[in-house]
């Protein structure tokens, strides 16, 4: 394993902090800009984020309010972070490359990585080498091209995204991989809202949320279960703050007292800066992790006895009647839930839950907003669509105010998959394809990001394409997917800056570097825009502002578009050059494949753009049965043997998925260090460690391997007993690849059962 050279200090930790935004978080965005930029690049990018001339905020998928509702600064301060990282006047040269050996630079920290700045121009590792030497844009192409081309099966190739990708190139490479042969698309959503997606799609016809952002301001009762908005999602809780001031209540599901779930500031106006904020929850249930499926199972279980009690005012019979299926057969089910084992697995009291089912019985639109807190867990499916009886009993879905909010992560993971990046298309989106370009599409599902992995590990997949993404820090079982990555011919990433993914190379390794979502784009047709679609189904353009980081970038459209057009020669009805060339064009063929997008050019020329039909909210479930479905889902919780502790992996506020920003946590107290890990102060006591004692983490799985992470630090902290969380991703060597969610093949990165061992001096 490559060892890791964290720029981490002495650890410092302060109190747990109550409130999330404010002034303060104002500054610190301005001075990690300031630290990579100069003032008027700072000024000039921190003015267009988020506006409807300038460029989407890649930070997250939030929605923005409508044009005319926006504040002048429509970001957070992590969204100015990530940003300002994307802007950046750092740059990695050819002369890095000379300087660094491609095994030192895999001994260097993610953070370091990162530091060095924007990639500048295309570079190649040859085989038996080590070093990156550069490369000219025609060759590079051509090299992957070739290899391509010398497989056996297009099904040995990889294509690898993350929602940092825009609608047009997503389409793009669909297109190409497809017509190339291959459904092998995985991408970080597998690592995400799969389990989300999979729910959803079962039972109400379609993988998405319901609602948009006026649901959320005029919702009576929103739960926010398993996210952490205060630093994941800050613009959220401008969001939530508006539901209350219209007297809506808020319920946190967590088993961390995360700062943005109790009370926000709002940096935008000025009594944010002084007081004491909004109180964000009414109330908090500090759940013990994978408890999430026995507190829906209670919920429903207690509104079926309130309609023993009141025949007819507890449940919408109308909806149930009209709308779903499986309904008598839930309730059978549902009603088998017993309290001894709700309460073993959320760890809560029957009083709190009850407080929670009155809360319910009193609010007429109910709203559940959710992310990875459930998604990554072997039940997250069910656990899902546990959550979706809940909403449906009482007609909570399709109407305003209600309905179900899985919070996407990366600002376009939504639009991918929109656009076809999925393994598992369906098949009337392959005959959409075949009709406009003349081609049949395989129909043979792909491969997902864990199946990608065991591919490559078992030498049946040989070339890795990775675009926008940091594939070998996102996956767990670090030690594995290195391995596996290894065995390669080629391993090529379409990449802005250098990360960990670029030291772990297949025999040749390509680095392509990219414009970023700030950079201008301007193409032999003029200047381009791409487009976007938010958490909320919302589609918007999006125009790059800056100079781009070097002169030798090509869009993602172009490097995409060029490499099609060299693996496959010249196509009748798939002209590639003219994509390349005005964005526009690929818009025209996507209105005619994806439904919905109609018109796509007229419509997104607005400000604002549009927003996508979702038939839920039409009355109309897009499943087999032209219903929503109900589902029975047997109880179950994680099994944590005695002396263990069951950890979960997750973000600091100092980091963006793969790449830390810095080594502090500010909300949650921990500063200058990254590799701690938080356990109850019970749980200390009974394991005999003593606060800030140095740790290997110890994952126990049932294939007998011993994964270790080592040299934590234990921080004594408020987290539910027996559970534990530390950051991801240092902690992903702990994740056994095989350790995944039923149905979705989601990893289970909030669900690893660890032991705690000194770590040895
Ligand atoms: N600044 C910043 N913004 C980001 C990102 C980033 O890295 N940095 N990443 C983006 C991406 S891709 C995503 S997917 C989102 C992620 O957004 P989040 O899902 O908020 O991210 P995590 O840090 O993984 O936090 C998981 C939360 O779930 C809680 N949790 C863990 N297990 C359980 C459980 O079993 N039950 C319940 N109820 N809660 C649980 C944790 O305590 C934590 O508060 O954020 C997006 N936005
Ligand atoms: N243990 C554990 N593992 C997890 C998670 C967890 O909670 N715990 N969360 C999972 C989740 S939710 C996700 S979404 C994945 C995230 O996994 P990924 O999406 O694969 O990782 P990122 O860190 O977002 O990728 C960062 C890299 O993207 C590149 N990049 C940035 N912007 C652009 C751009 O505009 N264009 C191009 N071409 N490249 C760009 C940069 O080179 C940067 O280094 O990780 C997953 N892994
Ligand atoms: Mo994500």
């Amino acid at each position: 394993m490559s060892s890791i050279e964290d720029p981490e200090g002495l650890l410092e930790v302060t109190p747990p902090k109550t409130w999330a935004t404010g002034l303060p978080a104002v500054t610190h965005a301005m001075r990690y800009s300031l630290g990579q930029t100069s003032v008027r690049r700072t000024a000039l990018t921190l003015l267009n984020i988020n506006q409807t001339k300038g460029f989407d905020c890649p930070g997250c998928a939030w929605p923005e309010p409508a044009p005319g509702h926006r504040a002048k600064n429509e970001y957070c301060e992590n969204g100015a972070k990530h940003i300002s990282d994307e802007a950046t006047s750092r740059r990695v040269t050819a002369d890095f490359f000379r300087e660094h050996s491609v095994s030192e630079l895999g001994e260097k920290s993610d953070y370091w990585l990162n530091q060095q700045g924007r990639l500048t121009e295309p570079m190649v590792k040859r085989p038996g080498a080590d070093h990156y030497e550069p490369i000219g844009w025609d060759d590079a192409l051509a090299l992957l091209a070739e290899e391509l081309r010398r497989l056996d099966s297009p099904d040995e190739a990889l294509f690898y995204t993350s929602g940092r990708l825009n609608n047009e190139a997503a389409f793009l490479l669909q297109l190409f991989a497809r017509a190339y042969g291959t459904n092998n698309l995985p991408d970080c959503s597998n690592m995400c809202h799969e389990s989300s997606g999979s729910a959803l799609q079962e039972t109400l016809g379609i993988g998405k949320g319901s609602v948009s952002l006026d649901d959320i301001h005029h919702s009576d009762l929103i739960f926010v279960v398993g996210q952490n908005p205060g630093t994941n999602h800050p613009r959220m809780l401008s969001a939530l703050e508006e539901t209350k001031r219209n007297g809506g209540h808020i319920v946190a599901v967590n088993p961390l007292p995360e700062a943005g779930l109790m009370r926000f500031k709002h940096p935008q106006k000025a009594r944010g800066i002084v007081g004491s904020g909004t109180p964000i929850a009414d109330q908090f249930l500090q759940i013990r992790p994978g408890g999430d499926l026995a507190l829906f199972q209670a919920l429903n279980l207690m509104l079926l006895e309130a309609e023993d009690a009141r025949p007819g005012a507890v449940l919408d019979h109308g909806f149930i009647e009209a709308h779903t299926t499986g309904f008598e057969d839930f309730v059978e089910q549902a009603r088998k839930a017993s309290w001894d084992d709700i309460l073993d697995a959320t760890g809560l009291t029957r009083e709190e839950i009850e407080a929670v089912g009155e809360r319910v019985l009193r609010s007429e639109k109910i709203i559940v907003c959710w992310a990875m807190g459930l998604t990554q867990h072997k039940h997250a499916v069910p656990t899902i669509r546990e959550v979706v009886n809940f909403l449906m009993l009482r007609g909570n879905i399709g109407r305003p105010g209600a309905g179900v909010c899985p919070v996407r992560g990366h600002s376009n993971v939504q639009g991918d998959r929109t656009m076809g990046i999925w393994e598992r298309m369906p098949q009337s989106f392959l005959d959409a394809l075949e009709r406009e370009f003349a081609f049949t599409p395989p129909t043979r599902h792909g491969l997902d990001s864990v199946d990608a992995i065991r591919a490559m590990r078992d030498g049946d997949a040989k070339v890795f394409v990775g675009v926008a993404g940091n594939f070998i820090r996102a996956t767990p079982d670090s030690e594995v997917t290195e391995g596996a990555m290894r065995r390669c011919r080629l391993t090529a990433h379409i990449s802005t800056k250098l990360n960990r993914s670029h030291t772990v190379c297949g025999e040749t390794a390509l680095i392509l570097p990219t414009l970023g979502r700030s950079d201008r784009d301007i193409q032999a047709g003029g200047e381009q825009f791409i487009t976007v679609e938010d958490s909320m189904s919302e589609v918007h353009a999006s125009r790059g502002r800056l100079h781009p980081a070097s002169p030798h970038l090509l869009s993602e459209v172009a490097i995409i578009s060029r490499l099609a057009r060299r693996t496959l020669g010249d196509h009748p009805s798939i002209p590639w050059e003219k994509f390349e060339a005005d964005y526009g064009t690929v818009r025209d063929r996507i209105s005619r494949v994806v439904p919905g997008f109609e018109d796509f050019n007229a419509r997104v020329a607005r400000p604002g753009g549009f927003r996508l039909p979702n038939p839920v909210n039409e009355g109309v479930f897009p499943t087999p049965s032209g219903k929503a479905v109900f589902t029975r889902n047997d109880f179950e919780m994680p099994h944590v043997p005695k002396g263990h502790l069951l950890l979960q992996t997750l973000r600091s506020h100092d980091q963006w998925n793969t790449v830390p920003y810095a080594m502090n946590d500010r909300y949650r107290g921990i500063h200058n260090a990254r590799r701690v890990v938080l356990v109850n102060s019970a749980d200390l006591e009974a394991l005999g460690l003593a606060d800030r004692s140095e740790v290997d983490l110890v994952s126990v799985w049932r294939d007998g391997v011993e994964r270790r992470a080592e040299k934590f630090r234990v921080v004594a902290y408020p987290t539910t007993p027996g559970s534990a969380a530390a950051y991801y991703p240092e902690t992903n060597v702990l994740v056994p690849l095989d350790s995944v969610a039923d149905i979705s093949n989601t990893p289970t990165s909030k669900g690893v059962v660890v032991r705690l061992e000194p770590a040895v001096a």
